[in-house]
């Protein structure tokens, strides 16, 4: 170290597995720069696909004035937004010391998939960090039953959801009351509009909004990589590239019960306690809360299918 080397301390905004760009703040105010990862912080993160998420805060080390740095270490997170990542079968951080998780999904264009649902909100649970569900795309909802009352059943067991368009701004004043002074992951499935999302909230960004399929009727993965915009206020938006299957991270496939709301209190509760497969025994207490209708059936059926990927046969969405 010189007389012109200094340490700062970062926000991590946006990274791949080896470069990240971290915001600092300096007397000439904000200034981005371009670090690289000390080796041995790259060690200490190697159960990780990627060893720093936006909003990570870091020490960095540079020359004055250089825009390019080294990251010496990581804080301690407050919480972890992450999905497991079957390729490289490694945690994959998407987000880190975030106050509220933003499960975006649509009622329609791509078609509702209330099992996508289960497995962000599973997996914000899971982690301690709040939940909202945000329905976009309501201009061009008029109505299914089906997904009125798989929404209806959110509500139920506690999930907070509002309906809102990026393209005409409806609800968008509702959302903004949620999330200022927050920072925030958003979370769904490619073509569900948390690009646009964010753009809408905040007009002048210009991030990438991608188009349809028209074909398949589902997005073509505009966002490729995670990354963290502030949008005034104290609120920061973590926008993540949309995955087709979001597999939970962290949780042990016996301990699945215990992570989902309205399973929780059975867990043990079955004939035969911990053991119980909730499939085929006598005297499941999670068999017997789905003929009472405490358990939405379809609840059930992701219940079944996360935990056969939490057992490694991913492929169960
Ligand atoms: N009609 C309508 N279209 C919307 C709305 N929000 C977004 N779109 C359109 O949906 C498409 C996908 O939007 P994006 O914002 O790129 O979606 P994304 O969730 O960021 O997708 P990935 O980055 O691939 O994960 C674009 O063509 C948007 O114009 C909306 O509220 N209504
Ligand atoms: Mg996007
Ligand atoms: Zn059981």
């Amino acid at each position: 170290m010189n007389n012109n080397t200094e340490i700062l301390k970062g926000l991590v905004v946006r990274g791949s597995r080896n470069i990240m760009t971290v915001l600092i703040d300096t007397e000439e105010g904000n200034a981005e720069l371009e670090c690289r990862i000390k080796g041995k912080v790259l060690k200490s993160c190697e159960k990780f696909y990627n060893p720093l998420a936006p909003g990570d805060w870091v020490s960095v080390e540079r020359q004055k004035n250089s825009k390019n740095a080294l990251v010496l270490s990581v804080e301690k997170r407050r919480n972890l937004f992450s999905r497991f990542n079957q390729k490289g079968a490694l945690s994959q951080l998407l987000a880190a010391n975030v106050d509220l998780v933003l499960c975006v999904c649509t009622p329609a264009s791509p078609p509702f998939r209330p099992r996508f649902l289960d497995r962000v909100l599973l997996q914000a649970d899971s982690a301690g960090i709040d939940a909202l569900v945000i329905c976009n795309k309501v201009d061009l909802y008029d109505g299914d039953i089906d997904v009125d009352e798989r929404l209806e059943d959110f509500k139920r067991i506690g999930y907070k959801i509002l309906m809102v368009s990026a393209k005409t701004g409806e609800g968008l004043d509702e959302l903004r009351a949620e999330i200022t002074g927050k920072t925030c992951v958003m979370a769904g499935q490619s073509g569900v509009g948390k690009s646009s999302l964010i753009n809408a909230l905040q007009p002048g960004l210009n991030i990438k909004e991608g188009r349809l399929n028209e074909k398949f009727d589902r997005g073509v993965h505009t966002t490729t990589m995670s990354f963290m915009t502030d949008i005034g206020g104290g609120t920061r938006i973590i926008d993540t590239p949309g995955v087709r299957l979001f597999i939970p991270d962290g949780i042990q496939a016996d301990e699945l019960v215990s992570h989902l709301r309205e399973f929780a209190p059975l867990a043990g509760k079955c004939s035969f306690g911990m053991s119980c497969s909730h499939k085929t025994e006598a005297g499941c207490k999670i068999m017997e809360a789905v003929a009472a209708g405490i358990i939405h059936e379809d609840r059930y059926e992701s219940f079944l299918r996360i935990r056969s990927d939490l057992e490694g046969n991913y492929g169960n969405d």
